[in-house]
Parts: structure tokens; sequence; C-alpha cells
């Protein structure tokens, strides 16, 4: 991949997307095909195809999917196995009828079982049973883990996998019933303080465990794989270490200012016990994160009070 090759970043207005974008903007890439949802339908083969046919693109960062927080995943699991399934399908099959060079195909670690032994390594896949909250979801990312193998055995087509963990970061979804954990208990800790509430319900026990990784790193880590990676094997991305929903709450409730009590609400899922990323085979490559998680919330903290916030009429921020 140089400086001239005509890259399609597909999704690039969700969080992944539009950080592989910024990514490849500022180390020069210029050459870049995007097209809002609005203007191509990716579930839509024919539309697809002839996109492909017409742009022919050479590199396919493929970041569009139907994503959400364990809510939205275990009320709508019809929407997200169907979405994914067609969208990674479509584009997938279209890179490889129209002669793309490379694609990289983004998973999630929810591909690996329940109870997996942590940290996960990459062969842990297809082990075990799947977290019911996300089952659907997880189902789909496989299907495209092994569809890309596939392709790349029987046609010979350069395509990898990558499994990030959790993601978070500047242009996430806020929408408290369908985001992920850091995005809402940003914008809970901040409505509360706001309005001077004295308590804060997050969902769950706050006993499981989660990994981090700010979009920032993740999109390096992404274009790092698309020029040095080439096996069939996925491979991980993380940070190597996780935390619980507990000690990230409390974090949270600190960089947003929120002092009042947080308190546990155990009728809401708590998905997965532990979920924590082997990175031993991306570090041995020589890539780290850059971004700490503290870092990550305060900037994460800092584009919601300047993008979100007086973009919804949520008050002052
Ligand atoms: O971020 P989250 O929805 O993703 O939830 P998962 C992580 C943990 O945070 C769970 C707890 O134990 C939640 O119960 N939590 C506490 C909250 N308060 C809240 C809250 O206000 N909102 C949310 N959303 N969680 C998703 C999968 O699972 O992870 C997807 O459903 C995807 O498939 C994604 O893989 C990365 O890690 O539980």
């Amino acid at each position: 991949m140089d400086k001239g090759s005509k890259i399609y970043v597909a999704g690039h207005r969700g969080l992944v997307g539009g950080a592989i974008l910024r990514r490849l903007r500022a180390e020069g890439y210029e050459n870049l095909v995007l097209r809002t949802r609005q203007e191509l339908d990716l579930t839509d083969q024919r539309a697809v195809y002839r996109f492909f046919e017409e742009e022919r693109p050479e590199y396919v960062f493929l970041a569009a999917a139907k994503v959400g927080g364990i809510l939205a995943n275990a009320t709508y699991p019809a929407d997200f196995i169907r979405e994914n399934l067609l969208i990674q399908t479509n584009v997938i099959d279209a890179a490889y009828r129209y002669g793309v060079k490379k694609l990289l195909f983004l998973g999630s670690s929810c591909i690996y079982p329940k109870l997996a032994p942590q940290p996960m390594k990459e062969e842990y896949l297809l082990t075990g049973p799947l977290e019911p909250t996300n089952e659907a979801y997880a189902v789909a990312k496989i299907a495209g883990i092994k569809m890309v193998q596939a392709y790349r055995r029987q046609y010979g087509f350069r395509a990898i996998s990558l499994m990030p963990t959790n993601l978070y970061g500047p242009g996430d979804n806020f929408d408290l019933e369908t985001s992920h954990v850091i995005p809402a208990l940003i914008r809970k800790f901040h409505e509360a303080k706001e309005a001077g509430q004295k308590e804060v319900v997050v969902w769950g026990t706050g006993t499981p465990r989660r990994e981090f990784l700010h979009v920032d790193d993740l999109a390096d880590a992404a274009v790092f794989l698309m020029r040095h990676y080439e096996e069939e094997e996925i491979i991980n991305v993380g940070v190597g270490e996780d935390i619980s929903v507990r000690e990230l709450a409390s974090l949270i409730a600190r960089v947003v200012g929120f002092e009042g009590e947080i308190v546990y609400d155990p009728t809401k899922p708590d998905g997965t016990p532990r979920k924590l990323l082997d990175v031993s085979r991306l570090f041995a490559m020589g890539w780290r994160p850059k971004v700490s998680l503290e870092e990550g919330l305060r900037q994460t903290y800092a584009w919601f009070r300047n993008n979100w916030v007086g973009a919804r009429g949520l008050g002052k921020a």
C-alpha cells in the first residue's frame, strides 16, 4: 500500500472507520474512496457490485458493521446477524471479484467462547459456547472470518482478519440504550453532575472485567497490519490489560468530576465475566498501543462535551 493507492474505507462515518480515515489522511494517503450509507447501501448486493466495478479500489478496510452494546445486542439479534452477514458477504465477495489487492476485515473479541481461558489466544476460536447476549453478532463475525479464510484458500485472495477488544473514543455512540459501557457512563456521570444528582446507576454487578482500546490505537494497528500482516490466522488487537466495570466506573466518575454515589442494577445483564485478549502475536511484531485508558477517557469526554452535548441539545457542557 503506497501513498497513491486507491483505498476504500467502508464505514468511514463510524467509530472505527472514522479513526482509520483520520489515520490514513494524517499519513498522507489521499486517494481515498468513501460512500455514506445514503450513497451506498452495503446490504444491497447489486449496488455493492456496481460500486466496486466503477471504482475498482485496490485496498479495502471493512469497518462497516452494525454494532452496539450489551443491551442492543440482546434486544435486536435478528438485525445484528442479518445486517452484518449481508454487509460483509457483499463487500468481501465484491472485493475479490473486482480485483482488490488486499482486504482487512474487523471482527470482535466476542467471537471467543464465553468461558474461554484468559487471556484469550487466537486459537480458542470455536472451542466452546458463545456468550448468549451477543451470540448473533458473534456468529456473523465468525462467518466473516471463515469467509475471508476460505477466499484466501480457494482463490488466493489476500485478506486478513483483526480481532479488536472493546473499543472507545471520539465519534462513539452515546445513546444510553444502545451504546457500550464507556460512552454510556461518560454521559450518565456528566448529566448527573450537571443536574446535581446524588447517584448514578451502572448496569449489572460491576464485577465483569473488560479490556479497552482507544480507537486511534486500533486504527494505528489496522494500518500497520494492512502493511505487514499476511497470514490466514486471525490476529488479536488489544492492550493486554483489563479492569472491572466497578473500577472503570470510578475512573470515569473522576474524569468527569462526578462526586456522588455509584449504585449497581443487577437486573441488567453482566454479559461475559471476562474478556481479555492475548496480544502476544501482535506485540511480537513490535506494535504497542500509545493511549493510556485515563488519557483516552479524558479525550473522549472532551469530544463528548464539544460535539455531542451541544449538537443534541443536552444542555451546556
Ligand atoms: O460495553 P458493553 O455493552 O459490552 O458492556 P460487552 C460491558 C459491561 O459494562 C457489561 C456493563 O457488564 C455491562 O453490564 N455496564 C454497566 C454497561 N453500565 C452500563 C451501561 O450503562 N451501558 C452498557 N452498555 N453497559 C459487547 C457486545 O458486549 O461488546 C458486542 O454486546 C461487542 O457484541 C462489544 O462485542 C465489544 O463487552 O458486554
